[in-house]
Formats: C-alpha cells, sequence, structure tokens
C-alpha cells in the first residue's frame, strides 16, 4: 500500500480507531443471565439483578450523585434521603439539579449526553418522560446486541466479586454468562482482610484459619483454583488503597498477613493456571462513606511496591493501573524495566479528557505500542457508548500527532500500519498479555 502524506494522516488514524473493535478489560457489566433491576419489555425485573442499563441507571451513576451533592448539600437533603428515594427520584433531582438549573459540562454529564444522543434520543426540552418511555420498551437481550454495535466493543469483561454473596450466589447456581462476557475473579478481601476472608471462607467448607500458614494456604490456593474454574476467570484482580506497600512494614500485621496470602497463595495460583494479576492501586475508600460508591477518594500511591514485586516475581504477569495523575510517570518508567507489567486504562478519576490526552501521550512516547490505553469501567452498559467515543477520539488525537512526527522525520506510513497498531492498543495488547 502507498505511503501516507501527513495530511492524510489524522483521517486515517480516526477512521481506523473507529472501525477497530473493543476488548473492553475491565467494566462492571454483566450478561442478562445475571438478572436485571431496570424495568423493561422483558417482562419482570430481578430488583438484585446485576446488569445495570437505561435512562435512571444513567443518571444516577455515582460519579453524578457526588456531583449533585455538591449543589445540593446534605445540609439540604440529606444522604439517608436521597438513597431512600426511588431510583426515578433520583434520577429527577439528578437531572433537575445538574441538567436543567445549571449546563451539564461536567465529563460524567456530557457523558449522559453523549450516551442519548448516540441512540437517537433527544433530551433538549430538557424533559426525561420519552426517553425513559423509550428505554422501557426495550428488552436486555436485544439491548446489548444494539449497545456493542454501536459502541463497536466486542468482549465486555467483568468484575466478578467472589466475596460479595450476591454474585458468589448465581455463581453456584451454575449461571453461564454470554460468551462476549468474560469473567475476572476479584478478590480484595483476600489481600487486604484476611480475617474477615478467612472466616467467610471457613463457612464455606475451606480450612482455613487467620494464621497464615501450612493447611491454611493449602486450602486458600484451592478456594482459588475453584473459583477460577467455577467462573472460568480470565484474570485476577483486586484494588489496593495508596498505602499499599510491597514489601509490607514489618511491624504491621494486618499487612504483613496481606503479603504472605499475596506471595503465598494469590500469585502461585496465578503462575500455576498461567493468568495475569491486576492491581488497580490508589483508591482510598470510603473518605466520605454517607456517599457509598460516590465517597471514595485517591491518593498517591507507591510505585516502587510495583516494581519490587514485579522484580520478585518474574514468573507472574501483572496488569496495573493507578488512580493518582502523580503516579502515571513513573509507573509508566516502571514499565519499561518489567516486561511483566502491563500499564493499562486511565481510571476513574483521570478517566477525563484533558488527563487522558496527557497520559496517553506520555505513555505512547515511554512505551511505544506496548501499553493498554483504556478500559471503560462501566457500570451500567449504556456507558459503553460515550466512555469509548470519547477515548476513542482522545486515543486517536494523540496518535494522528505521534504519528505526523515519525512522517515528517522521514518514515513511511501506510494505512495497515496504522490499522496494525490501532488492533494491537484496542485489542491485541491485552490478549497478548492474557
Ligand atoms: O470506577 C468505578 O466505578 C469505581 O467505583 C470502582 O468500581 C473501581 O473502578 C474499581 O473497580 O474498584
Ligand atoms: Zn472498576
Amino acid at each position: 500500500s502507498q505511503p501516507l502524506h501527513r495530511d492524510q494522516i489524522e483521517a486515517v488514524v480516526s477512521a481506523a480507531v473507529q472501525k477497530q473493535p473493543v476488548v473492553d478489560m475491565h467494566t462492571h457489566l454483566y450478561s442478562p443471565a445475571f438478572g436485571t433491576p431496570v424495568p423493561n419489555a422483558a417482562g419482570p425485573v430481578d430488583p438484585t439483578g446485576l446488569l445495570l442499563w437505561g435512562l435512571d441507571e444513567l443518571v444516577t451513576y455515582h460519579y453524578l450523585i457526588a456531583e449533585v451533592f455538591r449543589v445540593v448539600p446534605a445540609t439540604v437533603l440529606p444522604y439517608d434521603t436521597f438513597f431512600k428515594m426511588s431510583k426515578v427520584e433520583q434520577a429527577d433531582h439528578i437531572w433537575k439539579h445538574l441538567f436543567v438549573e445549571r449546563s451539564p459540562i461536567s465529563e460524567a454529564c456530557r457523558g449522559v449526553l453523549t450516551t442519548l444522543h448516540k441512540l437517537g434520543l433527544d433530551v433538549s426540552d430538557r424533559k426525561l418522560d420519552s426517553a425513559r418511555k423509550w428505554f422501557k420498551e426495550q428488552k436486555p437481550g436485544d439491548y446489548i446486541d444494539k449497545v456493542m454495535e454501536l459502541a463497536n466493543v466486542e468482549s465486555i469483561t467483568m468484575t466478578n466479586p467472589v466475596f460479595d454473596d450476591g454474585e458468589r450466589e448465581r455463581w453456584l447456581r451454575g449461571i453461564k454468562p454470554d460468551p462476549r462476557f468474560q469473567a475476572v475473579l476479584r478478590i480484595d478481601p483476600l489481600l487486604l482482610d484476611w480475617p474477615a476472608a478467612a472466616k467467610k471462607m471457613a463457612s464455606w467448607g475451606y480450612g482455613v484459619s487467620e494464621e497464615v500458614g501450612g493447611r491454611t494456604i493449602e486450602e486458600a490456593r484451592r478456594f482459588l483454583r475453584d473459583w477460577i474454574d467455577k467462573q472460568n476467570a480470565i484474570y485476577l484482580a483486586l484494588s489496593l488503597p495508596p498505602s499499599w506497600r510491597y514489601p509490607a512494614d514489618p511491624a504491621d500485621a494486618a499487612a504483613r498477613a496481606g503479603q504472605a496470602i499475596l506471595e503465598q497463595v494469590i500469585l502461585p495460583v496465578c503462575a500455576e493456571r498461567g493468568l495475569a494479576f491486576a492491581m488497580m492501586i490508589g483508591s482510598r475508600r470510603a473518605a466520605n462513606p454517607a456517599l457509598r460508591d460516590a465517597g471514595d477518594m485517591v491518593g498517591t500511591s507507591d510505585v516502587d511496591s510495583v516494581t519490587a514485586l514485579a522484580a520478585r516475581f518474574p514468573g507472574n504477569r501483572f496488569f496495573v493501573t493507578m488512580l493518582a495523575r502523580e503516579n502515571q510517570h513513573a509507573l509508566a518508567v516502571a514499565a519499561r524495566k518489567f516486561g511483566n507489567l502491563m500499564v493499562f486504562g486511565c481510571w476513574w478519576f483521570v478517566n477525563n479528557p484533558s488527563l487522558i490526552t496527557e497520559i496517553t501521550k506520555m505513555r505512547v512516547e515511554l512505551l511505544g505500542t506496548s501499553f493498554i490505553p483504556q478500559h471503560s469501567d462501566a457500570r451500567v452498559l449504556d456507558q459503553l457508548l460515550y466512555k469509548w467515543d470519547h477515548s476513542r477520539k482522545l486515543i486517536a488525537g494523540v496518535l494522528a500527532e505521534k504519528y505526523r512526527d515519525a512522517v515528517d522525520a522521514g518514515w513511511k506510513l501506510t494505512t495497515a500500519d496504522i490499522e496494525r497498531d490501532v488492533a494491537l492498543y484496542l485489542k491485541g495488547n491485552f490478549r497478548n498479555f492474557l
């Protein structure tokens, strides 16, 4: 194929990024088999169902709950009063205060607009009624096809917290997810609160005790193997607070137990099964517990702990993302030193346009094509539409600039080259690292 002229690059990159189906490596989405609490045309809803989708879920996303409490503070509407309201009432409250009485220009507000726009729904009258009616007429099964096609997402990676009862029971009942949805065994309490995890595991028939050693290690490994098999998990994952250190502070008994579980249970089982381990580092949970999911904070974490782990366990592979902007540069440099470290995504509070551009540019400069630029973290199915739309445009913008620089230096670049690289970014780097 013909080498591209520098003026053609932007259009070619943008087309390639739009056209490339995404494998989304981290979401909180589920296939319909997990039940949905959203009223719809397919019949009865399951209030404990895990698949969130539709207008009221979009508008009550926890990012928007945090934002509405800034303009209607808890002194005016107490947290409990808000959370006791129905989904529809909560959505109406958020819509009124963040979309009608002021302009929806935050990234989370804009996300709702992009999503509705992509679905062809018009809310320019600033009313939700007709959109709400449209969503009620959808059937989740068909709707998933529509969203995945419109978002051009080919595979959705779930987050499956095994210590969560609603989730666990569904797997025990023998649920089989739609093959487009892949499971990830999420195990936060195992490392962060071993005594509580051990108590639960013991009640489920595993011979573990608070003391990490001998039989406890064997039984905890058996627990992980059983759940990897039950979920057919493609990797294991957890999130960690900014205070997490490896090696742990010897004076901190809880952290020492976590380290023992990591070194003697989690990583050996990952290695034995050939599975990667994902660490999402930097979320300080419940800075404002009354805000529930919306109450978590960001904190600067310790990249040296990540490099120490990657060095100590060369036979394991680690996916790592960090929440603080301040950590992004050192993390990208760390990935230059360790091939078993795969940097991924612009997570949560750095999943904003200005920061996605900054972080992606820096990662290309330090890591070339060898990282995973983004995951959606969607909690509501429809969010795939906006998260990927916004990210695709930003990633394409960064890549176009970098390709132009190469062409300016005399490199002959073809459309096929660009398509190959884009396939790595949106799919191949993740799949190959698995
Ligand atoms: O982005 C989010 O919605 C967060 O609440 C978390 O789910 C975070 O992404 C996580 O996976 O811990
Ligand atoms: Zn997440």
